[in-house]
């Protein structure tokens, strides 16, 4: 395996002692900010990891292999020329020594290959607004029915159809559990979302129901936290998606496209509170994450 995956001593050290590690994707350092705001957010992410008391493990494809544990001037390669990494292109970036940049679904795909059971991200990928025209539906939703790890997020992200990703995360039996609120954040806004499945208002419930669900046979657990300012752009998403989708931007390239135009027009709003909201989602991740350990 080592010649394939390649896991920081610290991070190894932590897993091998049953300390808390959370992992951190690369997409949103490559392609959710422009560069090179993105390294920074990866970066505020991390320290909020280990200010609540865990290691984080920020990962990525580098020279041949999967990393586990990027060094910071690792970190600074992922430019917005890096791949879009979801499960199914690991193995092709690593073979054909590309830098990838993994999204939740990669990021999942490879915590579980070292053991990583916790993550902490901006919003979860889904079902696109239009479905089935075109027929997208993140491989998030797909890493999430099979693998076993708990993910912090300010629920799915808003420029998709949050009610139909709702109900697939049902059907893939995902819990979808509200931080202290009882409906699911919609990424820039904290109100308006659909009802969760359970209310927690703790990171050691948290960490009980998730040692609970993976006893119990269940995979991943999507934990939404609300952002702490909240926007109001709906109106502002809706014009660049069918914007989007008027230009023909499909597949991989919309979440990208959507976020930066978002970032323009919003005057840089969407960024600041996009930024904000990862960073807090690290750090609650890395809190459960904690509270799992001690249990
Ligand atoms: N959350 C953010 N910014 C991002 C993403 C999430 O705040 O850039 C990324 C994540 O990596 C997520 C991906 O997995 O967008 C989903 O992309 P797609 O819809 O193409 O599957
Ligand atoms: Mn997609």
């Amino acid at each position: 395996m080592e010649h394939l995956v390649r896991v920081a001593e610290e991070v190894q050290a932590a897993l091998s002692e049953g300390r808390a590690v959370v992992a951190l994707e690369t997409t949103l350092v490559a392609h959710g900010f422009p560069a090179p705001s993105g390294v920074e957010v990866g970066l505020a992410s991390e320290a909020a990891v280990r200010a609540a008391g865990a290691v984080p493990a920020t990962i990525g494809v580098l020279d041949g292999r999967l990393v586990v544990g990027l060094t910071e001037p690792e970190l600074h390669r992922f430019a917005p020329d890096a791949r879009k990494l979801g499960p199914r292109d690991l193995a092709a970036c690593a073979v054909q020594g590309a830098i990838g940049a993994t999204t939740v679904g990669g990021t999942l795909a490879a915590a579980e290959v070292v053991g990583i059971r916790f993550m902490g991200t901006g919003g979860l990928g889904g079902v696109h607004r239009g479905f089935p025209t075109p027929p997208d539906v993140s491989a998030d939703l797909g890493a999430c029915a099979r693998i076993p790890a708990l993910i912090v997020s300010s629920g799915v992200k808003s420029l998709l159809d949050v009610g139909s990703t709702v109900e697939v995360l049902e059907t893939l039996g995902i819990p979808v559990l509200g931080y202290r609120v009882d409906t699911l954040p919609l990424f820039y806004a904290a109100d308006g979302g659909p009802p969760v499945s359970a209310r927690i208002e703790s990171p050691d419930e948290a960490a009980r129901v998730a040692d609970a669900h993976w006893r119990l046979g269940g995979n991943a657990i999507l934990v939404g936290r609300a952002p702490d300012e909240s926007l109001e752009v709906a109106d502002l998403i809706e014009e660049i998606v069918a914007e989007a989708h008027e230009r023909g931007i499909v597949g991989q390239a919309v979440t990208p496209f959507v976020l930066a135009a978002l970032h323009d027009r919003s005057n840089g709003e969407t960024r600041r509170v996009n930024r904000d909201l990862i960073v807090a989602n690290a750090g609650l991740a890395a809190e459960i994450a904690v509270a799992f350990a001690a249990l």
